[in-house]
């Protein structure tokens, strides 16, 4: 087993609370909490369940709170270590005290993650289920949750795991080519091993290509309001979170900033960036934010483009409809309570390809209207192409998946060209450990810092 100094922390979110949690694991974690902590009756503490006591400072006997108090023996806990847990009241001062008492007592304040880490260093979890637990505590809609247990419970893992055996597979064939080329045996031949080397790539690359509906639906989708000024994006913004949050007016430019928040639609979070009408303008403050709309948009998974229903067609619009070439989302024709000078119609003539709706944001029911449709393009940048549930959503699994692509493809070209075996080797050797990153298989300080320093104090 790993084992370290002793390590404490909060477990629970800092402010107020009814109860806070301070969690301390090591080897000394039971020491330090019977130091710090006295049963209210003199039973031992028994593993895994709650006793009550009293926090008293053993320098001056002073108490510190009522708590209850656990441990948990290694390697059966959370960390594989001895962990002691105290659930005291509430609020920032009494846990900060407790922490600093286990700190006089011999115990060190955790790092980030670095319980989490302990964890994965004792063999309790994987890299992927680690990170899995931090995407179940950021996960903020159904999909999210669901995504995030799948990987917590090993599905992830376990695909990656039957992808690196295969590649072990076709080393195994390799090193047999090595071994008894010269004796009368029976191997795979080149053209059997560079199909099965491809047929593998493939796969890897399938799984990288998950990143997009992985990652849509562990952050949620960012879309992007656009439109020229006036048309109503503001309005809209504030008819889809049922709130005065920006700004309306009748002149023409008045959001400068980007002004962003969320609403879950059919299980998906989905960030709403309402931005500045994009024209051509000679005012400094108002092309910054026009700046600042054409970067939203640019990095949006999709776009709401709002057109003002109430005015004819404009160059501004054309503007628009240039932009939206390409890109998934959906068009509204705004201002549909007031007499009509642009047409659905029209707009496709001039180009504009996205599904359109006629809606007023003066008419609450219109907000149903509108969320059906968003659901129904959130759907579709989500769907996913072959009936597949795991899905990675972490960059640092598709770098991975991405560099085992490549060595496969190496590997794959240098079986064509009949290369020694020991050359193909060595690619399907980084693609085994490019995989193994991925769950932690193969692993460096370097990549558990990265991982471990996006976690919370406690975690
Ligand atoms: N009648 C009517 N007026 C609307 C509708 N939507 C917005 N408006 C009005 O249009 C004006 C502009 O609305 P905003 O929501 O500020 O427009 P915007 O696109 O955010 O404008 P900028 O921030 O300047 O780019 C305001 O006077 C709104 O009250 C609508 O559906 N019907
Ligand atoms: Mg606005």
């Amino acid at each position: 087993m790993y084992v370290r100094d002793t390590i404490v922390a909060q477990a629970t979110a800092p402010g107020r609370g009814a109860v806070a949690i301070v969690r301390i694991s090591g080897p000394d974690a039971t020491k330090i909490l019977t130091s710090i902590w006295r049963p209210v009756s003199e039973k031992a503490l028994r593993p895994r369940a709650l006793s009550l006591g009293d926090v008293v400072d053993p320098a001056t006997g002073t108490q510190i709170d009522c708590a209850l108090a656990t441990i948990m023996r290694a390697p059966r806990s959370l960390t594989g270590e001895d962990v002691a847990e105290i659930q005291c009241h509430g609020g920032s001062y009494v846990a900060r005290r407790i922490i600093a008492l286990a700190m006089t007592r011999g115990a060190r304040m955790a790092e980030p993650g670095e319980f989490s880490r302990r964890a994965f260093l004792n063999g309790r979890i994987d890299l992927a289920e680690a990170e899995a637990v931090a995407d179940l505590v950021d996960a903020r809609s159904e999909a999210a949750l669901r995504q995030a247990l799948a990987q917590l419970s090993g599905a992830l893992s376990e695909r990656v795991g039957r992808l690196r055996d295969e590649v072990i597979g076709i080393r195994a064939h390799l090193e047999a080519e090595i071994d008894f080329s010269d004796e009368d045996i029976a191997l795979p031949s080149r053209a059997e091993i560079a199909a099965e080397i491809d047929c593998l790539r493939g796969e890897v690359a399938m799984l990288a290509d998950t990143f997009t509906r992985g990652r849509i639906v562990r952050e949620g989708i960012h879309a992007a309001i656009v439109g020229k000024p006036n048309a109503g994006k503001s309005s809209i913004l504030n008819l889809m979170l049922g709130a005065e949050r920006a700004i309306v007016t009748a002149t023409p430019g008045t959001t400068r900033d980007v002004i962003e928040d969320s609403v879950a639609i059919g299980g998906i979070s989905i960030t709403l960036a309402d931005t500045a009408g994009i024209r051509e303008s000679a005012d400094e403050i108002e092309r910054l934010g026009i700046e600042r709309s054409a970067r939203a948009a640019s990095a949006a998974d999709l776009l709401l483009v709002i057109f003002d229903g109430s005015r004819p067609f404009e160059e501004d619009d054309a503007r628009i409809i240039k932009l939206t070439a390409g890109r998934a989302g959906l068009a509204l024709l705004n201002k549909r309570d007031l007499p009509q000078r642009l047409t659905i119609s029209e707009l496709r003539e001039r180009g504009l390809e996205m599904p359109v709706l006629a809606v007023s944001a003066l008419i609450p029911e219109d907000a149903a209207r509108i969320r059906a449709e968003l659901e129904r393009a959130a759907d579709a940048l989500v769907a996913s192409p072959a009936a597949d549930k795991v899905a990675i959503s972490r960059e640092r699994h598709r770098d991975a998946l991405m560099l085992a692509a490549a060595s496969l493809d190496a590997a794959h070209n240098s079986a064509l060209a009949a290369m020694p075996p020991e050359m193909i080797a060595v690619d399907i050797m980084a693609a085994g450990d490019a995989l193994g990153q991925i769950t932690g298989a193969v692993t460096s300080e370097d990549v558990l810092d990265t991982v471990f320093r996006e976690f919370c104090i406690g975690k």
